[in-house]
């Protein structure tokens, strides 16, 4: 597309689909006719890759998922359409700014965190690989809460994404699926005939998703709830105005907001109900698309392939037998076979917490059918396996993992260590029965997004250095390994480095008014806030270094920056603390006149997918410091490598499997093993001996503990300081001291700055296995058991 036609079809799109003359045209109106005129050039292509999974029958993949952290799309429809030249010189004619266009799109943010994006990087490699695949999902009018600092403390407001109209959906009112609740069953021998009491509509949402080079393209298709009946004139009429609009806002609040847990299980009703209307819709989506094509249910599975993330959608083995065996008469036991044979699933956690179980007697009112399937499943498995303890439902609950794990034919850990616990701990004895079931697929990231996109100088350092195969390819990035050995490179590797921090300092400067030195270490832990992630273990050694440089201020101390980012879920109090102490040590610390030379804390308000790609490619340092055993994989720690940020971190997650393959000796590792951890937990008094041993360790706490960063109110912290000395589960002050030990060897490293570069060059090179793609021909080949489309120039035919 030239330049020409671009720019005509932006006037074209801002006139006639927008509505507005150019001369009072918003940024707005121009990012929707940009969009638009974008949009076009997809739809085509979509349309082709459709059509041709129809006619050549191939099995299609469905990724059924609560959460889609998609963020936006503009800039990836760009870059993965190959648009950005005609993009940039018909903005520049059009005297419209690029970077104000792109920053004036709303992330969608209708996930939580790792598990939301990482179905986003999934469904962009599935449109790369030419996999035939659709992500199901919920059409939130309300993402993840929008955060805000007042007086340091988190205050959450609501996401109203949708205000705006946006661009990239097609409505489907045509896919209006009825999905009920509650009511009674009509058994009739084995079949039972379900009547609902309450029916809500469920609307499709299309979202084209093109992948690399516009070679395939696949749909995310999210439920909008709607009410059976609308608005009750009768009752208006009557004068009764408010009650008329009852049941459409009744309906419409199933699909308002996205539970804003992350790891925690709160059991709500509303939260059962989302997941049961979300799984319902889809899966009747599925068999309709199924039946369109083929008359043989026993075929489904050959067909299809049903991936639930996390245990959210795990009702859809209930609901598949139920339409199997009830409403199309197939024997209980094929339709159990055929459902398995379908359905796998992903775990995520291994936190206690987290883990989804459901009341039975708020199961049985819910969905009265699907309580007696699950019985009759378990006790199926019972007889198969010649148990009589591993039971979905037991103890007046249905464990949503056992139920997944019986339902599917394969179960996936995220990264190698946290499938080899799940063997060991979680899933121990269902591991015994079924030692096939459990595989690996570890974690991966986009490379279009998270390097290509959101760091344009090195990846047009790396394209110059070895052609842009890499962009879909990314074990080529090995090719820059030579590279690496060539001082002038590394310069030029430096120099994006540099680049990059100096543009985050900008930005920090002018939206936080704090001013860093850009020749810091840009030291940056950013992720969902919890206490086994240890963003206060991170604070204390933060503490404990502002104190070191206030004793001797003089000294040749390594200048740092240290950057936070992340939500504290709403309700979980020790997290908002952790926040509310990070903010009150910011600002003491910026505005100590001896170490403010040497030390900053930064922490923006509102992370998201946006501002994970401004600040990952300006990082040094990328802290993944979890309890060991308790982050499943970690997804942030690749895209900070794969940007040449060195790690320093514990065996835990993916950091093992970054460390394998950047080399130990480029890693700074510390902190006990998860071995470790579970018998130094058993011994009592951990936590007093360690700080006991660690002078720096007890003046940190006592320095938080006597009001150093609260003089206002001393006692602040006591919530943190407490747990740390009395329970400290997550072993913050155990690690402490290595914690420290790695950090000072991580200044000593910086000192050379073209060692550090090198190494940090090395993070790239070595990193391109975390692709998604890796990770989606991984589950392809272990898992869904399907063949890609042949890559071809769909536009051509
Ligand atoms: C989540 O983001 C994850 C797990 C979970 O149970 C719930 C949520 Cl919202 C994360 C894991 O914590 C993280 O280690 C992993 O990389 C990510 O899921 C994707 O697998």
């Amino acid at each position: 597309m030239t330049s020409a036609e671009m720019k005509a079809a932006i006037l074209h799109h801002l006139v006639y689909t927008q509505g507005k003359d150019a001369v009072t045209a918003k940024t707005y109106d121009w990012r929707m006719a940009l969009s638009y005129a974008v949009r076009d050039k997809i739809v085509d292509r979509w349309f082709e890759a459709t059509r041709r999974a129809y006619a050549e029958k191939r099995k299609r993949v469905y990724y059924l998922s609560l959460e889609f952290l998609i963020g936006r799309l503009l800039k990836d429809a760009i870059i993965n359409m190959r648009l950005e030249e005609s993009v940039l010189d018909a903005l520049k004619d059009l005297g419209i700014e690029w970077e104000e266009i792109i920053e004036d799109e709303p992330d969608a943010a209708l996930g939580n965190g790792g598990l939301g994006r990482l179905a986003a990087c999934f469904m962009e490699s599935q449109a790369t690989l030419g996999l035939p695949a659709m992500g199901y999902g919920i059409r939130y009018e309300n993402g993840l809460f929008r955060q805000r600092f007042e007086d340091g403390r988190q205050v959450e407001e609501p996401e109203d994404w949708l205000n705006q109209a946006h661009a990239w959906e097609f409505a489907r009112p045509e896919v209006s699926i009825d999905i009920g609740f509650g009511g009674h069953v009509q058994e009739i021998g084995s079949r039972a005939n379900w009547y609902p009491s309450e029916v809500l509509i469920a609307r499709a949402h299309d979202t084209p998703v093109i992948g690399w080079k516009g070679r395939w393209g696949n749909t995310l298709r999210l439920w909008e709830a709607r009410p059976m009946h609308g608005f009750d004139l009768a009752r208006f009429n009557r004068g009764d105005h408010t009650a008329a609009a009852e049941p459409e806002a009744m309906a419409r609040t199933l699909s308002r907001v996205l539970y804003p847990d992350d790891h925690t299980e709160q059991g709500k009703e509303l939260r059962l109900k989302q997941e049961f209307f979300h799984t319902a819709a889809s899966i009747r989506d599925i068999l309709r698309r199924f039946e369109s094509e083929y008359d043989d249910l026993r075929l489904l599975p050959k067909k299809a392939a049903i991936q639930i993330n996390d245990t959210h959608p795990a009702i859809a083995g209930p609901e598949l037998v139920r339409i199997l065996h009830d409403e199309r008469g197939i024997d209980f036991e094929e339709a159990v076979g055929i459902a398995r044979n379908t359905i796998s699933y992903t775990n995520h956690t291994l936190l206690p917490e987290a883990l989804e179980t459901w009341g039975e007697a708020r199961m049985g009112r819910l969905l009265p059918r699907h309580m007696q399937l699950i019985d009759r499943i378990d006790d199926l498995h019972r007889r198969e396996t010649g148990t009589h303890d591993l039971n979905a439902h037991h103890d007046g609950k249905v464990h949503m993992g056992t139920l997944g794990f019986i339902m599917a034919h394969k179960v996936n850990g995220v990264a190698a260590l946290h499938t080899e616990l799940m063997k060991s701990t979680v899933f121990k004895d269902l591991h015994e029965l079924h030692p096939e079931k459990i595989v690996n697929e570890t974690n991966g990231v986009t490379p279009r997004r998270w390097l290509l996109s959101c760091n344009p100088r090195l990846s047009s350092l790396i394209t110059d250095s070895i052609g842009d195969n890499w962009v879909d390819h990314a074990e080529d990035l090995k090719k820059l390994e030579p590279f690496t050995e060539d001082a002038g490179w590394i310069e030029k590797f430096t120099a994006a480095k540099h680049a990059n921090k100096v543009d985050l300092s900008n930005w920090i400067a002018e939206t936080l008014e704090i001013s860093v030195d850009p020749d810091s270490i840009f030291d940056i832990q950013v992720k969902r806030i919890h206490e086994y992630k240890r963003q206060h273990m991170n604070l204390l050694e933060t503490i404990a270094y502002w104190l070191e440089i206030r004793d001797n201020p003089n000294a040749g101390w390594t200048p740092r920056v240290k950057i936070f980012g992340g939500k504290a879920f709403p309700n979980y109090i020790y997290a908002k603390e952790m926040v509310h102490l990070a903010n009150d040590m910011a600002k003491v610390m910026n505005s100590d006149p001896l170490t403010s030379r040497f030390l900053k804390v930064v922490f923006p308000p509102n992370y998201n997918v946006s501002l994970a790609e401004r600040l990952i490619p300006a990082a040094d340092l990328s802290e993944q410091i979890s309890t060991a055993g308790k982050e499943a994989s970690g997804t942030g720690n690749m895209k900070f490598s794969l940007n040449g940020a060195l790690t320093i971190g514990t065996l835990d997650g993916a950091n093992v499997e970054i460390r394998e393959l950047v080399g130990a000796e480029n890693f700074f590792l510390f902190g006990m093993t998860a071995e470790e951890v579970m018998t130094h937990r058993a011994e009592a008094g951990h936590a007093a001996r360690a700080i006991a041993a660690d002078p720096r360790l007890a003046r940190a706490l006592e320095t938080i503990r006597s009001g150093g960063f609260s003089p206002e109110e001393p006692g602040r912290y006591h919530m943190i300081t407490d747990n740390l000395t009395h329970h400290d589960y997550f072993m913050v002050c155990s690690d402490f001291t290595d914690y420290w030990r790695a950090q000072r060897d991580v200044d000593a490293a910086f000192a050379d700055k073209a060692e550090w570069a090198r190494v940090a060059a090395l993070n790239t090179a070595r990193t391109g296995w975390f692709s998604s793609d890796r990770t989606i021909r991984g589950y392809m080949r272990d898992v869904w058991d399907v063949e890609a489309a042949p890559l071809v120039d769909l536009a051509a035919e």
